[in-house]
């Protein structure tokens, strides 16, 4: 495919004359890489020195987080674990390349292949949403809730979006984000007793402020958003409906999860949560009439040059969703979440929503008497990373907490089975019905399970090089 494509310029087959450069350069790139390793030329230091020659210090903190990665269970709900591919795409001379604007209509010359690059990056995007638009740019998933903002509301405006505690995300009207700052921020929550969204309040909340914009979507939600509801509601107040995916995209994008794209005006997402790309986000829409709009929000609105060797690990990323493996491991991911869900159950450990439909289990800690920053500690040090989380009706602070967020997609991509992770919810509970009893975890228990985790850890090792 290499040798087919690169005789083409966006697409478009290379004329005779700059092929014969073209080819020329080649064989010239070949003869020096001869020349090198037979010593006979000298090169630019600039292209020789590596890392491990220059920066020690830098060098070592790498391979001191790979093998933090490799040794401890990563259940952060948010974090995943990229394959060879992706780590390979993002690593690219795109790193040297300016290419503000657009495919088609840069800034900038020289964006022949980052025009041909994040064209390849759209269409896979808008092939596994089923969209007509979509944007790759966006530095992060902070910016691209940022540039739907730009592009529907003034500043002053009412947005809607859930509440913090409940699963909400702090670019969705947080008083400490920029969204509720310039933004006059309502909120909805959930339904206490159920712990799921409760449409009914949703609907008066709308009524009550008449938000120009709602947002559907969350960090710690584990059930399904009924999509088709939050239209019906931003359509009777005549407001703008975003839904932040972020957290389910590769669920969605499987067809384990309903769609939000036919419902809602524009949709966003993060490519690294269970998308499994790089860090960055995406904004995909099928309103023709918002198009011009957010991408000019993106750019030149918010952002400078987009940064195309991310772009080009998004893209990747994009592919290998579309492969049957992928839909395979998402399917896995959600099992997964089941599993420990009922392995806690049976140890009478609250469950928020007493269950999961996604990746996500949120572990309700107030009956245990014990909070989420003393559990995330204990939990560092047996080798198991997750993240204390607020929880509805929470009487903590987010630094606090009396919530227990745990995530499955690092783990599952890792290789991890049902049975692991049924093992892994055990490991947990034990450490806090530990908590719960002693105040702190034994050195017994530590041990124990830090022996069981690097057991599991050897069993499923994590292959990159470094
Ligand atoms: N902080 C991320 C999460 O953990 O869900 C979202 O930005």
């Amino acid at each position: 495919m290499l040798t087919n494509n690169i005789w083409k310029i966006n697409g478009q087959p290379m004329n005779n004359t700059i092929k014969r450069i073209w080819e020329r350069f080649l064989i010239i790139i070949s003869q020096r890489k001869q020349q090198v390793n037979m010593n006979v030329v000298t090169v630019n230091p600039l292209f020789k020195t590596s890392l491990s020659t220059l920066d020690v210090l830098v060098e070592s903190i790498l391979k001191n987080e790979l093998i933090r990665q490799t040794t401890s269970l990563n259940l952060i709900a948010s974090e995943n674990l990229v394959s060879k591919a992706v780590l390979e795409a993002q690593n690219n001379v795109f790193i040297n390349k300016y290419a503000e604007g657009y495919p088609g209509s840069r800034y900038y010359g020289g964006c022949m292949f980052a025009d041909e690059l994040e064209k390849v990056a759209i269409d896979r995007a808008k092939r596994l949403f089923k969209c007509e638009y979509a944007n790759v740019q966006p530095h992060s998933g902070s910016q691209m809730n940022q540039a739907v903002m730009l592009a529907l509301l003034s500043p002053g405006d009412t947005i809607m979006g859930m509440d913090l505690k409940c699963g909400g995300h702090l670019t969705h009207g947080s008083t400490v984000n920029i969204s509720g700052m310039w933004f006059k921020s309502v909120s909805y929550g959930v339904d206490l007793k159920t712990g799921t969204i409760d449409m009914n309040e949703v609907l008066n909340v709308a009524i009550r402020h008449r938000p120009k914009l709602i947002i559907a979507g969350t960090t710690s939600y584990p059930r399904t958003i009924d999509w088709k509801a939050f239209r019906r509601v931003a359509d009777i107040v005549d407001s703008f409906l975003l839904a932040d995916i972020s957290h389910v995209a590769g669920l969605i994008a499987t067809g384990l999860q309903p769609s939000p794209i036919d419902h809602c005006d524009v949709v966003t997402t993060t490519t690294h949560k269970s998308l499994r790309g790089p860090r960055g986000g995406l904004i995909l829409s099928n309103k023709r009439e918002l198009f011009n709009r957010l991408s000019n929000a993106v750019f030149p609105g918010l952002q400078g040059g987009p940064m195309m060797n991310i772009i080009a690990a998004k893209a990747v990323a994009f592919l290998e969703a579309q492969q049957d493996e992928y839909r395979i491991w998402t399917k896995s991911v959600v099992e997964n979440a089941k599993a420990m869900v009922e392995r806690f159950k049976h140890k009478k450990i609250d469950i928020v929503s007493n269950g999961t439909d996604n990746h996500l289990v949120m572990i309700d800690l107030k009956n245990l008497g014990i909070t989420g920053k003393q559990v995330t500690s204990w939990l560092d040090r047996c080798y198991i990373t997750a993240n204390k989380n607020t929880i509805p009706n929470d009487l903590l602070s987010a630094n606090t907490t009396s919530g227990l967020r745990l995530g499955t997609c690092a783990c599952t991509s890792r290789g991890l089975k049902k049975e692991d992770f049924e093992r892994v919810a055990d490991m947990i509970a034990d450490v806090l019905l530990e908590i719960k009893n002693k105040g702190e975890v034994s050195l017994p228990l530590e041990t124990r399970t830090r022996m069981e985790v690097l057991d599991l850890a050897d069993k499923y090792p994590i292959c990159y090089n470094v």
